[in-house]
């Protein structure tokens, strides 16, 4: 068993092991993670949560690598998330993500942690908001979350963040690409990376005309800003900053940002709601109550929304 209070007095002090233990007991789903929370929530809502989405290999490491750079010049501590539930953690992309982020490694003021959540079903959903409040606690500044844009729940992780940035990068055919991942409404900033390539411009021209970006906005709207950055080498980076910064104010003069928190927040506790309620009805299954239920139904003495009710009403009662 952890001290969790010292482990969190350790976090919230900064210290990096503290950090990446609570992140571990996040992703290993440990029982003691409702006092972990617990004790955090005084602790969060003073960071700012970008998430960054696209394509494999559009650059979101390299791009998520060069922001980190950006944001120790203006002096913030940052945290960065890498999501990919597709890769063990020895191998693969994850590997690389670390050879990206290595100039990083050695600066107390950053904290990196990649997240393989594979084999937890639905683990997604709840433990990458508790991640970002781990990291929240611990006093960082702006937390950067890399998910893949390829499946429903890592797309989600993007979208919920307070600013979303979408990647994209020319030849890939990146923008149908884009669009069927169901990523093109979602972006509160977009990127098309790699503009050293050839046809940077063709995406740049192509992702407006599909945003719509051409077309009058309502006064006060807020309209998506496309950059074009050569991440690798740390090109358009500022430009990416300035329209993160100006995405951030712009919601907070609107309400947004409150409304995005709680939008997030409503689904975490709703994910929650969720899992605990499964885990309840797995508790139950076998048991007298379930077995009761469903003879009534086949008996034709109850209809199965109503056993339903019943069965739920049972599992939430103490
Ligand atoms: N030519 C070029 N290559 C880049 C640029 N940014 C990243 N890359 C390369 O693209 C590959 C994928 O980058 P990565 O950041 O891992 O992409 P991710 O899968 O979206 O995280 C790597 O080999 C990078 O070095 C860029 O601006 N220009
Ligand atoms: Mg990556």
């Amino acid at each position: 068993m952890v001290d969790v209070p010292t482990l969190v007095e350790q976090a919230r002090e900064g210290r990096p092991r503290a950090v990446a233990r609570l992140i571990s007991l996040v992703e290993g789903a440990s029982p003691q993670l409702r006092e972990v929370m617990a004790a955090l929530a005084p602790l969060t809502g003073g960071a700012y949560v970008v998430g960054l989405t696209g394509s494999p290999g559009v650059g979101k490491s390299t791009s998520t690598s060069a922001l980190v750079t950006a944001y120790r010049r203006m002096g913030k501590r940052v945290g960065v998330l890498a999501v990919d539930p597709s890769s063990p953690f020895s191998g693969g992309a994850l590997l690389g993500d670390r050879v990206r982020m290595s100039e990083h490694a050695s600066d107390p003021g950053v904290y990196i942690r990649s997240m393989a959540t594979r084999g937890h079903l639905g683990g997604l959903a709840w433990a990458a908001p508790q991640a970002i409040r781990v990291l929240d606690a611990a006093g960082c500044d702006v937390i950067l979350v890399e998910t893949v844009g390829v499946g429903q729940s890592e797309v989600e992780i993007a979208s919920q963040a307070d600013t979303c940035v979408v990647l994209l990068a020319p030849g890939m055919g990146d923008g149908i690409q884009a669009a069927k991942a169901g990523i093109l409404e979602i972006g509160d900033v977009y990127v098309v990376n790699k503009a050293d390539r050839d046809g940077a411009d063709a995406t740049a021209r192509e992702l407006n005309h599909m945003l719509g970006l051409g077309e009058s906005r309502a006064p006060g709207d807020w309209r998506p800003p496309i950059v074009k950055t050569v991440a690798a080498r740390g090109e358009g980076i500022d430009e990416v900053v300035e329209a993160l910064e100006k995405h951030r104010a712009w919601m907070e003069e609107h309400g947004t940002l409150t409304d995005r928190r709680l939008h997030r927040a409503t689904r975490e506790v709703e994910t929650l709601a969720v899992t605990t309620l499964r885990a309840r009805l797995a508790d139950l299954h076998g048991d007298r109550r379930a077995t009761t239920l469903a003879e009534r139904v086949v008996a034709g003495e109850l209809d199965p929304y109503t056993a339903a009710d019943e069965l739920v009403a049972g599992l939430t009662e103490g």
